[in-house]
């Protein structure tokens, strides 16, 4: 395990432990939704996002107990989406982080209520007591992730266009469309995390706009190599089904450059990432090893 490996699984154990306080498990037969949010949420998950959250407000001195409710926040929105991606009527899958999905584990019905609980819980958490920022940013942070989490240009917009990129093969400009469906479906909420981190930290301009560049590469970057990985990955390591992009003529990255291509544009995205964090100097160096991570990740 690499060093950043090591430190990203520290992080983890740590985020993981603080995740039971912000449940409540009632008595009755309605507990089951509870379990089923918490099963999804503390099911393994690399934690890039809370990860990208926490360290950016660091970079401003934001401290970690003040940052974690939104890093948890973001990763509720994270599961919520992951809960409903693998339902039937979305990508059917058996196997989530390791495990069974929440569907296969309980039931659809309880994992479409287990979505829309996390979903919604995220909104408590920025809004309610336990985020304690004024109540002018919490307002700023609910309605970021609202937009870029939503269905007019962020990850369920981008989750819609997804759904027809078999498709979408023969596209008038193909490169575009996976660009644009992209960035909405999996860049946005990267895009929240740098952008939680600038808000919670009163980021001058250029502050602001530098962590905003750096998001935007990562974010695609982390596409094509999820793109990759369901080639060339290892199902163990992942934890889910691979290969399916191929089984479903899908539209990517990979089947759009081939491998070493989307290989080369991936390692070049990361390297103008790193270089939008100069402004940053030695303080952001968790995030360029968060970019160099995203590259060279196994699962
Ligand atoms: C169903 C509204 C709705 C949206 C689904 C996120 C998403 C949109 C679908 C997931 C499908 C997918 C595999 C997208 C690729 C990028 C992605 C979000 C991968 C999973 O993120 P990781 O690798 O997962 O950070 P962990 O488990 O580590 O948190």
């Amino acid at each position: 395990m690499s060093d950043f490996a090591g430190k990203l699984k520290e992080f983890s154990v740590d985020f993981n432990k603080k995740l039971p306080d912000l449940f409540v498990f009632a008595k009755g037969r309605e507990r089951q939704v509870a379990e089923a949010m918490f099963y999804s949420l503390s099911n393994g998950g690399k934690r890039l996002r809370p990860f990208l959250v926490m360290k950016s407000a660091a970079l401003f001195g934001v401290s970690a107990e003040k940052s974690f409710v939104v890093a948890a926040a973001l990763e509720c929105l994270h599961t919520y989406s992951l809960i409903h991606d693998d339902l039937p009527a979305m990508d059917n899958d058996d196997l989530r982080r390791g495990m069974p999905t929440c569907h296969k584990k309980f039931d659809e019905a309880t994992a479409i209520l287990a979505g829309d609980g996390l979903l919604t819980m995220a909104f408590e958490l920025l809004c309610g007591d336990k985020n304690t920022f004024e109540a002018n940013k919490k307002c700023l942070l609910a309605e970021k992730l609202a937009k870029g989490a939503g269905a007019f240009s962020g990850m369920v917009a981008g989750q819609m266009l997804d759904l027809d990129t078999e498709k979408s093969a023969n596209a008038d400009n193909p490169e575009e469309l996976i660009k644009h469906i992209e960035e909405m479906k999996t860049g946005c909420l990267l895009k929240f995390a740098c952008e939680a981190g600038a808000i919670m930290g009163d980021a001058g301009i250029d502050e602001y706009n530098a962590l905003l560049s750096y998001a935007r590469k990562i974010g695609i970057a982390f596409q094509i190599t999820d793109d990759i990985l369901d080639v060339e990955g290892d199902e163990m390591q992942m934890g889910k089904t691979l290969g399916k992009d191929v089984l479903q003529d899908k539209l990517t990255f990979v089947s759009l450059y081939g491998l070493d291509k989307a290989k080369q544009i991936a390692a070049q995205l990361i390297d103008d990432a790193k270089k939008s964090l100069n402004v940053f100097g030695d303080k952001a160096k968790d995030l360029q090893d968060l970019a160099d991570f995203i590259l060279n990740r196994r699962n």
